[in-house]
């Protein structure tokens, strides 16, 4: 069994997918790592559980040799929103953590790595209509800089791959939509708060226009697919840097419309704030059709079936 280390195991798509990958590799398989937060107890019992920090090479490099990773998920990264307030803390982190992961990764002997891209790689200048696979990159936000560089990264070791031997993979995430994990400092973070206040409280002020159409996918799609990413022919892979990934687009009003009918006492208000002009100069909606041409990708959730779902769910843990 390949010997998996998640870094970021706590954040929005780690605590998903640690568990998931434990699921496949074995509890004792896979490592999760955090920087600060507390593991979650289903995490702790497990498998594996490490605190450092990503931006700690040295750390990284006593983990992996310890564990004898063979491939590494580096999630650990800050969103939109926080990056804006740090910009210094997001290149350390979402950057330099990826080019330390790197370096360990060829010292140690490690085969894989995944590391998330997002829609923020792009920017105004942008198509935002079916946004191609590749097309400009000029984003305005730091977070979007520190993507933008690491798909470069990416697209430069899988480019040398017979020099290094090292197999990079990616996906640019749309906004993720989960009753799990709660995302912390995205600009997408409303379409998961509107569902909490709606069950709890029976209404939501948005910080977006009602008009603001984003890409948007359910995690268990988003789990599915990274897993399915990573599992690919290395060959079928025609992207060296990372993939449009998609599923459903929507705007606040229309998310608010299917929640109405399963909710229809559901009363929504508008206060666009500084995440407005994050979210202007983002894609409407994204052409994946690379992802489905050569791996395969495909989406479960739409609207429907993911609002459904996400009430369902958020109901059961809040006992609503
Ligand atoms: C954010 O809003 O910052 C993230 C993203 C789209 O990468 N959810």
């Amino acid at each position: 069994m390949a010997k998996v280390m998640v870094i970021g195991a706590t954040g929005q798509i780690g605590s998903e997918l640690t568990i998931e990958l434990r699921k496949k590799y074995g509890g004792n398989n896979v490592v999760a790592v955090t920087r600060k937060s507390e593991f979650p107890k289903e995490m702790l019992e497990s498998g594996p559980c490490e605190k450092w920090d990503v931006t700690n090479k040295e750390d990284m490099k006593k983990s992996v040799k310890k564990h004898g990773v063979e491939i590494i998920y580096q999630l650990a990264s800050l969103l939109s929103v926080t990056s804006e307030k740090d910009p210094n803390a997001a290149f350390q982190i979402n950057l330099i953590g990826l080019k330390n992961t790197i370096d360990v990764a060829l010292e140690c002997g490690v085969k894989k790595i995944f590391w998330p891209s997002s829609i923020a790689a792009f920017g105004p200048t942008t198509p935002r209509e079916n946004t191609p696979q590749r097309t400009v990159l000029e984003p305005t936000t730091m977070y979007g800089v520190t993507k933008v560089a690491g798909e470069n990264l990416l697209n430069y070791y899988n480019t040398h791959y017979e020099r290094y031997g090292l197999d990079l993979r990616s996906l640019r995430y749309p906004g993720l939509i989960s009753w799990r994990a709660e995302p912390g400092g995205g600009t997408t973070d409303y379409a998961v708060a509107i569902f909490y206040e709606a069950i709890k409280t029976g209404k939501y002020t948005c910080y977006l226009r009602e008009d603001t159409m984003l890409p948007m996918m359910y995690m268990p799609d988003a789990i599915r697919g990274t897993l399915e990413l990573m599992d690919a022919p290395r060959e079928k892979l025609t992207v060296k840097g990372s993939y449009n990934f998609a599923a459903i687009s929507f705007t606040p009003k229309e998310l608010a419309q299917e929640i109405k009918k399963l909710l229809p006492e559901f009363k929504i208000q508008y206060a666009p704030d500084e995440r407005q002009k994050i979210a202007d100069s983002w894609p409407k909606k994204i052409d994946d059709s690379q992802a489905r041409k050569d791996w395969g990708w495909k989406h479960e959730y739409d609207l429907a079936k993911m609002t459904k779902d996400m009430i369902e769910n958020i109901r059961k843990k809040l006992r609503k």
